[in-house]
Parts: C-alpha cells; sequence; structure tokens
C-alpha cells in the first residue's frame, strides 16, 4: 500500500491570519503532496511498503537520502496539520500542562525555549517537543529529519512540531521568521497535543 496524503481538517484560509491561505495551499499539496509522492517512489518494490513511516524512520540511517528526505517531511507535515486548528491557541491544560511546568518550570518559559529553537535553526528545518526517555524536551532538527530518526540528536516521540522552511511562512512573512513563530502559538491545538503525548506516554 502506498502512503497517502491525508485529508485536512480544515480549507486554505481557515488558519488565516495567521497562516495564509495561498500557502496552506501550496504547503499541503505541492510540497506535502511532493513529499508523499517521491517516498512512495523511493520505496516501490521493497520491503519498507509493508512498514508504517515509524518503523521505516528508525532506522533511516541504513536507508537512501531519498527515503530520509521524503519519509521525514511525509510524516512531519501529517504531524504539522494535525497539531492546528482554525479553534487553537490558548494554553495547554491537564496533564500536559501540568509536565511542561515539570520540566521547563512554566508555560511561558517553555513558550521561549521553543521558540528560540525555531528561531535559531539555521537554514531549513522543525522546532520539536519530545516525549523522550520520561521527559519532556525542546530541540530543533535540520531539512526533514525528526525525532524518530536513529540520526537524530534527541530521540522520542514527537508531539508538537513547527516547520520552519522558508515555503512555510515566506509568501505572507518574507524574511520575518520570529513574526511567524510567534502567531503560530494562535494556531495550535492544544487538544491534539495532548492526546500524542497520552499516545507517546503508553507507548514508553
Ligand atoms: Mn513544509
Amino acid at each position: 500500500m502506498a502512503f497517502q496524503l491525508p485529508a485536512l481538517k480544515y480549507d486554505y484560509k481557515a488558519l488565516e491570519p495567521y497562516i495564509d491561505a495561498m500557502t496552506m495551499d501550496i504547503h499541503y499539496n505541492k510540497h506535502h503532496g511532493g513529499y508523499t509522492n517521491n517516498l512512495n517512489a523511493a520505496i516501490e518494490g521493497t520491503s519498507l511498503t509493508a512498514l508504517p513511516i515509524e518503523e521505516i524512520l528508525k532506522d533511516v540511517s541504513k536507508l537512501s537520502p531519498a527515503v530520509r528526505n521524503n519519509g521525514g517531511g511525509y510524516y512531519n507535515h501529517n504531524l504539522f496539520w494535525e497539531i492546528m486548528s482554525p479553534n487553537g491557541g490558548g494554553r495547554p491544560q491537564g496533564e500536559l500542562l501540568n509536565l511542561i511546568e515539570k520540566f521547563f518550570g512554566s508555560f511561558n518559559e517553555f513558550k521561549e525555549k521553543f521558540s528560540n529553537a525555531a528561531a535559531t535553526r539555521f537554514g531549513s528545518g522543525w522546532a520539536w517537543l519530545v516525549w523522550s526517555d520520561g521527559s519532556l524536551k525542546v530541540f530543533s532538527t535540520p531539512n526533514q529529519d525528526n525525532p524518530l530518526m536513529d540520526v537524530a540528536e534527541i530521540k522520542g516521540i514527537p508531539i508538537l512540531g513547527l516547520d520552519v522552511w522558508e515555503h512555510a511562512y515566506y509568501l505572507k512573512y518574507q524574511n520575518r521568521r520570529p513574526e511567524y513563530i510567534q502567531n503560530f502559538w494562535n494556531v495550535i491545538d492544544w487538544k491534539a497535543v495532548e492526546s500524542k503525548l497520552q499516545m507517546a506516554i503508553s507507548k514508553l
């Protein structure tokens, strides 16, 4: 079975004014669609087609750059669309908030640390909040790498990710990456992040 581009839960203009409709359209159809097609082409006729994406990424150092780049791009964008919502923003609740306060001191300190990871990633990449060895950690990865990969500096299960490739913000924000990062907080779906946390905790 080939990997499929998952349906978006909202339309292209739903995250405006923070993420504009044209960026959403191109990002989802051309970029995410491209990673999906290129991943399928890269694994066609191999035993990898029988594996879930998480299993493929786990041993990615043994695989081709095409699988690393497009498999990462496929997984990362699936997560990115899921953790945003037109009804997003505000603050996390419940166990997620408790763990953020436990590991970062406060929600504001976490917010600053995550924003800083996103702002200081040189070139293209992602900022992550990760469930790793029984704790929450923040860091960033280059290109389409992610914390599921054996090549990652910090390994774990990502529960929040921010795409800081220029294709994610340049049409609206041009060189103003910090403004894009600041506006991301208005569209985070904390319920979706909380459910990813619960799944991550139950797996480890
Ligand atoms: Mn992207």
